[in-house]
């Protein structure tokens, strides 16, 4: 039997003050399904490096005091350079809604205002997840097919 790994959440904030939502938020997820990472206060250059330590599945960044198109420029091009450019990325707090545009275009795949309903949060993060990782199946699986028809191709020509 093959078992599926519980989908890894790496939730980082950028304030210190505004903490409510950062625990309402890892709760809901936890009770979710959600392996939660909690981050805690950190930079762009710190998200990357822990979601390479425990090899996340998606990333929330908390954004209540910074502005959101000064870090998420910075986290896109840090998760590009590690090669982890498509990973997930998904806001919440105070973000500007003039601002969302230019987010969605550097890959953030959501951004959830105050009030949303914690439900539509557990529901639009597992769906984002899966998707990720279909496509990252998807893309072993083609590249083990090239390699067999690679090696197929040099058995053949020996
Ligand atoms: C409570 C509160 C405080 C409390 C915080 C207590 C605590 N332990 O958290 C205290 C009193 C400390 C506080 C202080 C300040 N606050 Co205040 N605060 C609020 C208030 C009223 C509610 C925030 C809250 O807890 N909401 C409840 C939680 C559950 O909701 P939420 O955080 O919005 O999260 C929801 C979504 O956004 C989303 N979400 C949030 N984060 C994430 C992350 C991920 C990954 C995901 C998926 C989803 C997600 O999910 C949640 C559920 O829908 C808001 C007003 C408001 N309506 O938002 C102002 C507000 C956030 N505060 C504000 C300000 C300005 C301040 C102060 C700077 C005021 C001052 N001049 O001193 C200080 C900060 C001090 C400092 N040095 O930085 C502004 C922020 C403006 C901005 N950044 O542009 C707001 C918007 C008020 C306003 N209208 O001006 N504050």
């Amino acid at each position: 039997m093959t078992s599926v790994r519980r989908i890894k959440f790496l939730l980082s904030r950028d304030d210190y003050y505004h903490q409510r939502g950062y625990w309402v938020i890892a709760n809901a997820l936890r009770n979710g399904g959600f392996e939660v990472i909690l981050g805690g206060i950190q930079t762009p250059s710190e998200i990357v490096e822990t979601a390479l330590q425990e090899d996340v599945d998606i990333i929330g960044y908390r954004l209540m005091d910074a502005s959101s198109k000064v870090m998420i420029p910075i986290l896109a091009a840090k998760m590009k350079a590690h090669g982890i450019g498509r990973l997930p990325i998904v806001v919440g707090g105070i973000v500007p809604e003039r601002d969302e545009k230019f987010l969605k275009e550097l890959g953030v795949r959501e951004i959830f205002h105050p009030f949303t309903p914690l439900d539509h949060i557990v529901e639009r993060c597992y769906s984002l997840t899966e998707e990720y990782r279909r496509i990252q199946e998807l893309e072993q699986e083609d590249l083990e097919h090239t390699k067999n028809v690679i090696a197929s191709d040099e058995s053949q020509g020996s």
